[in-house]
């Protein structure tokens, strides 16, 4: 005698939506480091003065004119291309209180973030040189070093405008005259050198 044993059940297998808790935050990404004062990297923005090689670096997270005064002790002139918002200049009051009779002004050329919307950690060029962007001169960078291929936004001062080059030396692909922009596109990440004028 055959006995047939029922084939098996197959056990249908139901696939359980895993549920996350959407509150829960790795600990340790919101650890901050102590150490973030001058000498981390990390946060940093930084400035260049192309007349007197002067440069320095602050914590990302201060105000970037405020910290260039402070630095030296000289007003910033920092009118933005293309914007009717001359007060601007305002920034400068606290230092021109502060600086002596033989101090002169600074006059800011061009910042870049490497964040869009003027965000992240920026570089900065400026100049002592009264004539700024209005006479004809051209500042020309043409190594970014550190910076090449970072910059997402760029703001350009008194007068100039800044051309973006892909490559080094003013090579490659380009992309101006820029008076501001807050997101550059597909120039983001790209720039490796740049003229300002
Ligand atoms: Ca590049």
């Amino acid at each position: 005698m055959i006995t047939r044993l029922a084939p098996r059940t197959r056990l249908s297998r139901r696939t359980l939506g895993l549920i996350v808790g959407g509150a829960s935050v790795a600990a340790s990404l919101l650890v901050a480091s102590p150490a973030l004062a001058a000498t981390n990297a990390a946060s940093q923005s930084c400035w260049e003065n192309v007349d007197t090689g002067a440069t320095g670096c602050f914590d990302s997270a201060l105000d970037e004119r405020e910290q260039i005064e402070l630095a030296t002790g000289r007003p910033l002139v920092a009118v933005e291309t293309g914007s009717a918002n001359a007060s601007r200049t305002a920034a400068s009051t606290n230092a021109t209180t502060a600086s002596t009779s033989t101090a002169t002004a600074d006059y800011l050329l061009v910042t870049g973030w490497d964040g869009i919307n003027q965000t992240g950690d920026s570089k900065s060029y400026l100049t002592s040189n009264t004539t700024g962007c209005g006479a004809g001169v051209n500042f020309s960078f043409q190594n970014l070093l550190t910076w090449s291929d970072r910059f997402e936004s760029i703001q350009s001062y008194n007068g100039c405008l800044t051309t973006l080059y892909a490559d080094i030396n003013f090579g490659g692909a380009f992309t101006g005259l820029i008076s501001t922009s807050n997101d550059l596109g597909t120039f983001k990440n790209k720039a490796s050198s740049l003229d300002v004028g």
